[in-house]
């Protein structure tokens, strides 16, 4: 039996095993596994085993109860103890820009609001002006490096964004991008946000950008670019009637539709989404009780965004208990990007979850996997079940909770990804 934390070892090239030379069947032994596959509870196995076939599940349980293997090639690997839950799912992401804006930061410590920075020209534009500055190649090397690090807390699919091209060319080249990173051991969906904000040669002229737009999305849909389709509905980017002309091209084209919504204010974008059968609508600090129904009656997930809610100091909460009782189901992301969440750990957003929103640890783990999933339409993941996709995430933890507890500094072990491991360390 292969000691697996000991053969994998932090810092080295991957490691990931390939068909060529591994058997299609692995027993994973050794580990507390959180399966959080029922309803509810952590679904936790103290002496838990898991088999795989090729990338997906085959059996969890107890490993006193592991079938007999017969005589197929099988690889057995010790997880020595680790709590093995599975991967986690950061499906909010602005993880391709230029540059950085550490300065607007500063100012906004000053007394600068998000908004007037924003109005001056400061804001989203200045990072699409480095991001347009960028070659493919600096874009992919900085991306690539924050996705390690996303991948270091134990995330291992990733949903991101584009939105700081806003021109045909740079959106499609920031797309690009984000397909390329799917190539380095987590698993990508990509998300056109070319309606983020208005780029300075459509000043004045919001309603032709949103119609370029509108004859962008086909074209990049068709170089196999666009796996969701995403707008900032708000009184300082794009209003419901511009959003609902992009959404319109997305359902032709059988895109599915998500939304920033309700962050700075309440503008109406919910409801809106949900009449497009939205996969989630994110941020929701300042959402409705209209806007509550209309997602529970559409079955949009909530996507809370703890990380851009504490940079911003906001103090408007999201209504976490009304979306609880409605039984809408909560998501938690990272939402990074350089503006409002510079920040590269989904376990630090569960931590925040708990804290600032007054989730309870099981809600935020749920958040960070089955959730995350659904809000990127995918039924393949989020738990550890027979016919799931082997995407693990280990950690030197005793429990689940303690993803919530401890926050700055992290536990994870490492991960696998479609069965293959990722620099695990001891
Ligand atoms: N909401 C956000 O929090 C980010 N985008 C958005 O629509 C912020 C993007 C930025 O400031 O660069
Ligand atoms: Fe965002």
């Amino acid at each position: 039996m292969t000691a697996l934390l000991e053969s994998f070892t932090p810092g080295l090239p991957e490691k990931a095993l390939t068909a060529a030379d591994a058997p299609a069947r692995r027993v994973w032994r050794h580990a507390r596994v959180a399966t959080l596959a029922g309803a509810s509870g952590w679904g936790l196995i103290e002496r838990g085993a898991i088999v795989t076939e090729n990338a997906r599940i085959a059996w969890v349980g107890d490993e006193a109860d592991l079938p007999a293997q017969g005589n197929a090639a099988v690889e057995e690997l010790d997880l020595d103890g680790a709590l093995l839950t599975p991967g986690l799912v950061d499906a909010h992401t602005h993880l391709v820009y230029g540059g950085h804006r550490a300065h607007e930061f500063e100012m906004r410590l000053q007394g600068a609001s998000y908004e007037e920075i924003a109005r001056a020209g400061g804001g989203i534009r200045s990072t699409v002006a480095a991001t347009r500055a960028a070659g493919e190649d600096a874009l992919f090397a900085s991306a690539s490096a924050r996705l390690r690090t996303l991948r270091e807390g134990g995330v291992t699919t990733v949903e991101i964004k584009s939105g700081y091209g806003l021109s045909f060319e740079d959106e499609a080249r920031c797309l690009r991008v984000a397909r390329r990173l799917g190539t380095t051991g987590v698993s990508v969906r990509t998300t056109s946000l070319a309606a983020h904000a208005l780029p300075p040669e459509f000043e004045g002229r919001a309603d032709d950008y949103i119609a370029a737009v509108c004859e962008w999305l086909p074209r990049w849909h068709a170089q196999g670019l666009v796996d969701a389709v995403d707008a900032f509905c708000e009184r300082i980017a794009f209003g419901t009637a511009q959003v609902e002309r992009v959404f319109a091209v997305a359902k032709s084209l059988g895109l599915p539709v998500k939304l920033h919504a309700e962050q700075l204010s309440d503008s109406g974008g919910t409801e809106l989404a949900a009449r497009f059968d939205a996969l989630s609508c994110d941020h929701l600090e300042y959402l409705s009780d209209a806007g509550i129904a209309a997602m529970r009656a559409a079955g949009t997930v909530a996507m809370l965004l703890p990380g851009a809610f504490h940079f911003l100091r906001e103090t408007k909460l999201p209504p976490v208990a009304a979306l609880r009782e409605a039984g809408v189901p909560m998501a938690v992301s990272t939402d990074h990007n350089p503006g409002t969440s510079p920040t590269l750990s989904l376990p630090l957003m569960i931590h925040l979850a708990c804290v600032d929103f007054r989730l309870t640890p099981e809600e935020a783990v749920r958040g960070a996997t089955v959730h995350a999933a659904r809000a990127l339409g995918l039924a393949d993941r989020g738990t550890l079940a027979a016919g799931r996709r082997a995407d693990f995430a280990l950690w030197s933890l005793e429990h689940p909770r303690e993803l919530a507890y401890w926050f700055g500094h992290p536990a994870c072990r490492g991960t696998v990804v479609g069965a293959a491991p990722k620099d695990l360390a001891p």
